[in-house]
């Protein structure tokens, strides 16, 4: 079938993915979309090229209803284009040299959520779903969250509708013990709540709902025009929905599924007893150092990942802060080598066909660093030593926020350092204001001395005299 016709040229253009066959070289993963099992909350690229590629590949070896409802909360393009292309989507794995198109099909419906108020409850108390699965970033677990408030909705008619049959929610947030923040804020939810059923939906929680946390890992950049325009010419269709990831994916999920769970194992995740150690390698040894090349990079004007880390001295300070700062911090699972795993992640940042940029990484600044730097933090301050690659991190996450760039970070707590930063005579003092005053750290640790002092030193050097010099000073050179 021929594509959409471009009126004032008459040119034809590619068809969309799924009007005719796909070509040879494409493979799909399942042959069928699977009828609905999962509801998926957040259907933005990290899903579509992370558990949605593991629910593919476990339905293709083992078969089962696990279909995925996707609701997406605001944007319609996803869903517009999953609806006109029968679920299909398109995951590209890239490197310098790989551009590897697989063609997954898994999402058995979409909706989005402020155009349909209500579809993810009613699919939520539906007793076909078994498994709910969330990636709707960091600050969206608080119990004022429209997200959370959402989901104690739902799981309340699902247990007067569907007579409570058991399900889990599995968070793919990265988050310290992100299932058991989950529960945690849904409780809290139902308990504030005036609800007459109040106790008997508390104890329902408790015994029949699975909060599985769960480790995820694979850098999936936003999707860019150029993507779609690479495949189109690779593939010879149009797809809104095409995602790229590295090749690099894991999925760490404790197995906590009272109604049954696709068999994920088969597609290579890993089912265990407890997620923690996993996540905590994950968010000290991926992430913190993923934000500091973000920040180091936007403060001076880099780009993307791959440049900054392309930079012999931020590729330097990143393997420091996870060498001295984080990995003495870890009691990591059995069979990971923190050594080995730092120079896996620095060779994964370094990917340049990834496009992923400092901006994308260095948004919501203040939420990252409470799931990524603050509990390693803890460790140092009751060792009593100081970290000093992770004071270059809060120094270079306090001056990005405040720099050019800052604003369109989209950091919650961006206005209040901005204020600071405005009334401070120094940039030393305003990184002592943004310690001592904001919500940033937790109050113990932002009252201690000599990890301020750090900071301020360092802060005072990346302000006058730039990132190179910064790095250096906090190695003392
Ligand atoms: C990144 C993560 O944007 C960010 O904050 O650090 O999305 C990162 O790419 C993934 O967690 C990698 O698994």
């Amino acid at each position: 079938m021929a594509g959409p016709v471009d009126r004032l040229t008459g040119h034809v253009g590619p068809p969309p993915l799924g009007a005719a066959g796909l070509p040879a070289r494409v493979r799909r993963v399942v042959d069928r979309v699977p009828p609905p099992g999962i509801l998926h909350v957040g259907l933005g690229g990290f899903h579509r090229a992370h558990q949605a590629v593991y629910t593919a590949g476990a339905v293709a070896a083992e078969g089962g209803d696990w279909g995925i409802v996707g609701a997406a909360h605001r944007s319609r393009d996803v869903v517009d284009a999953l609806r006109r292309q029968a679920g299909l989507y398109t995951v590209v794995t890239v490197t310098g040299e790989r551009f590897e198109p697989e063609v997954i099909g898994v999402h058995a419906a979409t909706h989005v959520e402020v155009d349909e108020p209500g579809a993810t409850e009613t699919w939520l108390a539906d007793p076909a779903i078994k498994v709910v699965t969330l990636t709707v970033t960091e600050s969206a677990y608080a119990t004022d969250s429209a997200v959370v408030q959402r989901l104690a909705r739902g799981l309340r008619r699902r247990h007067r509708s569907a007579d409570g049959a058991p399900l889990s929610l599995v968070s793919c947030d990265n988050l310290p013990g992100n299932g058991r923040v989950l529960r945690r804020l849904v409780t809290e939810v139902v308990e504030r709540s005036d609800w007459a059923e109040r106790a008997r939906l508390l104890s329902w929680l408790e015994s029949d709902v699975g909060f599985p946390s769960s480790m995820v890992d694979r850098v999936v950049p936003a999707p860019t025009p150029a993507l779609r325009q690479r495949i189109v010419e690779r593939c010879g269709y149009d797809d809104a929905a095409a995602v790229a990831g590295e090749p690099y994916s894991a999925w760490v999920v404790e197995d906590d599924f009272p109604a049954g769970r696709p068999a994920w194992e088969r597609a290579g995740a890993v089912l265990t007893g407890d997620a923690t150690p996993y996540e905590q390698v994950k968010l000290r040894l991926v992430n913190a150092p993923h934000s500091l090349i973000a920040w180091l990079g936007l403060l001076d004007g880099v780009g993307t990942i791959a440049e900054a880390v392309a930079r012999e001295d931020i590729e330097g300070a990143a393997r420091r802060l996870m060498k001295d700062d984080m990995a003495p911090t870890l009691t990591p699972p059995p069979g990971l080598d923190p050594a080995a795993f730092t120079e896996v992640v620095l060779a994964r940042f370094a990917n340049t066909a990834l496009g992923h940029t400092t901006a994308q990484v260095g948004s919501l600044g203040s939420v990252k660093l409470a799931a990524r730097l603050t509990p390693a933090l803890g460790v140092w301050r009751s060792r009593g030593a100081v970290p000093r690659s992770a004071a270059l991190l809060t120094a270079a996450y306090l001056l990005a926020t405040v720099s050019p760039a800052g604003e369109a970070l989209g950091d919650p707590l961006g206005p209040e350092l901005r204020r600071l930063w405005a009334d401070s005579p120094t940039p030393e003092r305003y990184a002592r204001a943004a310690l001592g005053e904001s919500a940033l750290l937790p109050q113990e640790i932002g009252a201690w001395g000599e990890f301020a002092a750090a900071v301020t030193e360092l802060m005072g050097a990346l302000h006058q005299h730039g990132v190179p010099a910064a790095i250096r000073a906090a190695v003392g050179a």
